[in-house]
């Protein structure tokens, strides 16, 4: 059962009644130009693999009796049939077409990467027991498809500790070294690679200069083989200050001859080992992080440095928005200071200034990945520049995967939300994508942050996460239940009952999260100095990290308009700014985020602001008790171990949302004196 958890959503299980869809099935195979360990080789692999798993059939290589399957690049397959070149479809970089008739299947990408996701196509629908003729195109909506893990190659001295990871350590780093079995590497690359992400960001953001020594160099390209017949590429995160800390200058000015002539050089070094890596990810001038700030240079000076670097190798450098000074925020002193200004007041004014292989990596709200945020400005302020929606797959502030929390419909929310630039359908997605502001780079990065665990992630219900985030990027008009129920029917069954339990606890998980945890945009309210995790209303006050809720004895909340507060609605474009500045158009659950008001404000709903949070409250805590007689429904169902694992979590899940809920309730009534209209809160 380990390996159930290994494989994830590809486990070509056995399918109900396999052996009566023999006749729909290819019999042989032709991999075009399959050198071994290209993608189109690995393609053929798991065509043979899958279709024996899932069907116990045996397919012959080459061509023989009977329908056949074709996998390869559409340039390989019109060599070798030159006639049908006009009626293939258009496809861009990563697209596939795939034709499934009688059995008979072609597979063609417009590279060897598209031709392994066509081939993972076919194989999700076979797994899901659909055999039907088919033909499709299908085209990602945007180039960069990223997952970033915050792996540590050490941690004081010891082994690779993955930050805000709950899936053990790194499957990648050791004791300061790159490991020497990259077997769990490897398989992360195939699952990544079956839902069309396109690069791993392989080290944690709070980079180690240490990356780049010439032996670590070497091991990254170790990495970068065991990814390459996936079809996925390397990425690295780098120390700013790397100059100094590693190569032995006075300094990391990014305008400094001898330093652009450094990261020239180091650049150069990993591309003679990984020709094909994909490029950087810098983290600057943020939560202590060195940066071009440090020399009073530009943001845009900092990303152009690598984007240089990077210009002849074909390289793209991600270069974070997250970027604000902890150390310059007093919330007592100041009414206007607010940390989600940040990343708007230092990138406005650089649009025009980067280079084009660089893309301003944007966390989807303004704070840090709190249950519910506004999306964030800055996506409607670079127009010329690329930029990417950072995602995180890994529950930081949500559980950190001992809650069952599907984050997809979040995510939907967020990337469905239309900025109206110029009174213009903006949606986020397109922006992303490059649509909108027509651009050539762009798209998706997830923190995904998987381990040594044998379920990736730490929890097996949590990667529907993952596979959520993969889809999205490729596709964000995707729906939630949709991924939803083609993840469970993988994972877990194709038994009716398991579809529809799994669903909806799923579907009622970041609801629920959201009304036990933080509602009405007030942020999660988990305890932010010691490790995000459980309820600690009170530290979100007077915190150094500008993670505020303001909450006194008779009103909460941030006022973020500009005739009051800290001017934070007036950066988006004017139809959006205009719906947040007033109490009266905010919806409900951002009222907090916007507007300091009174417990005893009244909500759209009727309910006072206090009543809503005991409420929901009761409400959200009472649907994770659910979640364990939902799952014990499943019994028998679902093999013994995964059936286990999974209701060990759901108990603690349900009993921690009462913690939660008593948690929060009892603060905002000590706070506020106002008592629960139900009598339920502070009578025990
Ligand atoms: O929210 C914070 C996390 C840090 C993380 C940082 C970031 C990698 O708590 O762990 O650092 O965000 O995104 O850079």
């Amino acid at each position: 059962a380990a390996e159930d958890g290994l494989n994830g959503w590809l486990r070509y299980a056995p399918i109900p009644r396999a052996k009566c869809f023999h006749k729909k099935l290819p019999s042989s195979i032709v991999a075009l130009n399959a050198t071994e360990g290209s993608p189109v080789y690995t393609a053929r692999v798991e065509l043979e693999e899958g279709i024996k798993g899932i069907f116990g059939k045996e397919l012959a290589s080459g061509t023989g009796n009977g329908p056949a399957a074709t996998v390869g690049t559409i340039h390989a397959f019109v060599e070798e049939n030159p006639t049908v070149a006009s009626s293939l479809p258009g496809l861009i970089e990563d697209g596939f077409f795939l034709n499934v008739s009688h059995g008979n299947v072609l597979i063609l990408g417009q590279n060897e990467r598209g031709a392994l996701y066509g081939t993972f196509h076919y194989l999700s629908l076979l797994a899901q027991g659909n055999v039907s003729d088919l033909l499709l195109t299908s085209n990602p909506d945007a180039p960069v498809r990223w997952v970033n893990q915050w792996d540590n190659m050490q941690d004081g001295g010891t082994h690779g500790s993955v930050e805000r990871g709950y899936g053990g350590d790194s499957i990648f780093f050791w004791d300061g070294w790159v490991r020497e079995d990259l077997t769990r590497a490897a398989q992360y690359a195939r699952l990544l690679a079956s839902i069309g992400i396109n690069a791993v960001v392989v080290n944690n953001v709070n980079a180690n200069a240490s990356i780049l020594t010439p032996e670590n160099m070497d091991g990254l390209a170790r990495i970068a083989n065991v990814f390459r017949p996936y079809g996925v590429q390397l990425g690295i995160s780098l120390n700013f200050a790397a100059p100094q800390l590693l190569g032995g200058l006075s300094t990391f000015d990014p305008l400094d001859k001898s330093v652009i002539d450094w990261w020239q050089g180091v650049t150069d070094q990993l591309y003679r080992r990984i020709p094909d890596m994909a490029g950087y990810l810098v983290k600057a001038n943020s939560e202590g992080q060195p940066g071009p700030m440090t020399y009073n240079r530009t943001l845009a000076d900092g990303a152009n440095l690598f984007a240089r670097a990077l210009q002849p190798h074909g390289g793209i450098v991600l270069f974070r928005a997250f970027v604000y000074d902890h150390r310059s925020l007093n919330q007592t002193l100041d009414w206007k200071a607010d940390r989600a200004n940040a990343a708007v007041q230092y990138f406005d004014g650089l649009d025009t200034e980067f280079e084009d292989n660089v893309v301003i990596q944007i966390k989807y709200g303004p704070i840090d990945f709190q249950v519910r945020e506004p999306v964030s400005p800055l996506f409607s302020h670079l127009i010329q520049t690329g930029t990417a929606i950072e995602l995180q797959i890994t529950q930081e502030y949500l559980g950190q995967q001992a809650h069952l929390v599907y984050l997809a419909p979040m995510w939907k929310e967020i990337l469905d939300f239309d900025l109206r630039v110029d009174g213009k359908r903006s949606v986020v997605s397109d922006i992303v994508s490059g649509k909108r502001f027509n651009r050539k780079l762009g798209g998706y990065a997830g923190v995904a942050n998987v381990g040594t665990n044998t379920t990736w992630l730490g929890s097996h219900l949590a990667m529907s996460n993952l596979y959520a985030y993969g889809k999205l990027a490729w596709n964000p008009s995707a729906t939630s239940t949709g991924i939803l129920k083609e993840w469970i029917k993988l994972t877990f069954s194709h038994d009716p009952q398991v579809i529809d339990v799994i669903t909806k606890m799923s579907m009622e998980s970041w609801p629920a999260y959201e009304n036990y945890s933080g509602n009405l945009g007030i942020q999660t309210l988990t305890d932010i100095l010691l490790g995000h995790y459980g309820p600690n209303p009170a530290s979100q006050d007077g915190n150094p990290w500008g993670q505020w809720t303001r909450a006194d004895a008779d009103t909460i909340g941030m006022d973020r308009t500009v005739w009051n507060g800290t001017g934070f609605a007036g950066q988006y474009p004017p139809e959006v700014a205009a719906m947040y500045e007033k109490i009266e158009t905010t919806p409900d659950n951002l009222l907090l985020w916007f507007h300091h008001v009174p417990y005893t404000q009244r909500l759209k709903s009727g309910k006072t602001v206090i009543q809503h949070f005991y409420d929901a409250h009761y409400e959200g805590s009472a649907t994770a008790q659910t979640f364990v007689p939902l799952w014990q429904s499943l019994k028998g169902r679902i093999d013994k171990e995964r059936y286990e694992h999974v209701l060990f979590r759901l108990v603690y899940q349900a009993g921690h949302s009462l913690v939660w809920r008593d948690s929060i309730n009892m603060f905002y009534f000590n706070k506020s004196g106002i008592p629960d209209e139900a009598g339920r809160v502070g009578n025990h």
